[in-house]
């Protein structure tokens, strides 16, 4: 696979190293990803990537480093073009760590972020409700007070490593002001009394997702993250981070495709010549190869400007992830479409991108949200 983009000004050699010690670990490791038991499969890819290092990156290792976003953003471009599931593994540990590593305090750090980046504690970030997923101001869980304790009641859904995880970061109503000023995000263990897995929900790209319940569970104060009230923008910040790297991990999903139409195109032969010799052909692999740049220039465009220090990237990162996935199911389209019969044969790399790709336009914000979000940003722009 093409890896000329690394010699993109956005790079340094640091990243350069990262993607081809990544890319070496997937190409030995990831050869066949089971996705009959797909518990255990996460289980031991957590395992697995925390054994060889990998999950370091998705936590800083003390209070004054920062997450390099070009760094997980590669690592999970690489590891989506070999499989979906060690994409999801990887992004999970960082996403769901990820309101400890950017507003936990020194104990909740000390606690947990060792765990989740050696691959001992899996994560898991439960934001959205059956009646809250894009409007996340009007999340109805709630966490009541109760001397040095809150009590927690509601329910979240669509939650990722819901039934696997050994910690949940949940985001629930304190009641401090109405709508998004109220909530406040809390650390919840996976075998917390008043927690418990209401549903396991199949899906068309399998991996671990759950209904959770919350029925009178109980976590002492300290498990709170940042402020009472501060819940809302510990999740838009948090995302500010990881959306880019949905489009990271779409990128990748792109590419392979891209890579697997393109040798398919060179061997096959139709009307007594290679396939890559059509034209109309030739105009498709033009259109995916134009899409796949572009969404690698505004992905590490908003990687880079959050590495190099902007207090927002929210939207950078929305145009990232809005572009990325929505290009990457018109080029997995296309490949299957070049595939023939082939391309919808179930377990053929292109046939399983299609249904990979899909989740990546809904979840962490899904299209629609995001060009809420864009276009909020040019209207306030365009009145100052
Ligand atoms: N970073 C920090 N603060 C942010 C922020 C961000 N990215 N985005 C908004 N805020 C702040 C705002 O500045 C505002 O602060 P003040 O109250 O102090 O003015 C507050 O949060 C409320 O913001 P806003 O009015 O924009 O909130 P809305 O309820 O209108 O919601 C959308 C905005 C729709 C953009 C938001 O709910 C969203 O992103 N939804 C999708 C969530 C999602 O990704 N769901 C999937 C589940 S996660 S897998």
């Amino acid at each position: 696979m093409t890896a000329s983009h690394l010699s993109w000004p956005f790079f340094e050699d640091r990243h350069r190293i990262w993607a081809e010690r990544i890319g070496a670990w997937a190409r030995e490791k990831l050869t066949h990803v089971d996705h009959g038991d797909v518990d255990a499969s996460c289980r031991e890819l957590v395992r697995e990537l925390g054994r060889a290092g990998l999950l370091q990156v998705t936590a800083p290792g003390d209070r004054n480093e920062k997450l390099d976003v070009r760094t997980l953003a590669l690592a999970r471009e690489t590891l989506a073009a070999h499989a979906g599931l060690a994409d999801f593994a990887f992004a999970m540990q960082g996403l769901g760590a990820g309101p400890i590593s950017l507003f936990g305090t020194d104990e909740q750090r000390g606690e947990w972020l060792p765990k989740t980046r050696s691959g001992e504690a899996i994560a898991a970030f439960a934001l959205s409700e059956p009646a809250s997923g894009s409007d996340v101001a009007s999340i109805s869980t709630t966490a009541r007070c109760d001397g040095s304790d809150y009590v927690l009641d509601g329910e979240k859904t669509w939650i990722s490593n819901g039934g696997i995880a050994d910690l949940y970061i949940v985001f629930a109503r304190t009641g401090e002001a109405p709508g998004s000023r109220g909530l406040s995000a809390f650390i919840v263990r996976g075998d917390n009394p008043g927690l418990r897995i209401a549903e396991r929900i199949p899906v068309i790209a399998p991996h671990p997702l759950a209904r959770i319940r919350f029925d009178d569970c109980r976590v002492p104060a300290s498990a709170l993250i940042g402020r009472a009230g501060e819940g809302f923008k510990i999740a838009m910040a948090t995302l500010d981070v990881f959306r880019t790297t949905v489009g990271a991990a779409a990128l990748g999903f792109a590419r392979r495709a891209l890579n697997e139409t393109l040798q398919r195109a060179a061997k096959r032969d139709l009307f007594g010549a290679p396939m890559s010799d059509l034209q109309m052909v030739q105009g498709h692999l033009a259109d995916m190869a134009l899409e796949v740049d572009a969404a690698a220039l505004l992905v590490y465009r908003a990687a880079w400007t959050k590495d190099m220090g902007a207090a927002r990237v929210t939207r950078e990162a929305a145009m990232a992830k809005l572009y990325a996935t929505e290009a990457a199911q018109r080029v997995i389209d296309t490949a299957v479409q070049l595939h023939g019969g082939a391309g919808v044969v179930s377990g053929h790399p292109v046939e399983t991108l299609y249904r990979e790709i899909r989740a990546l336009r809904i979840y962490e914000g899904a299209s629609d949200v995001q060009k809420i979000v864009i276009a909020r940003s040019v209207l306030s722009e365009a009145e100052r």
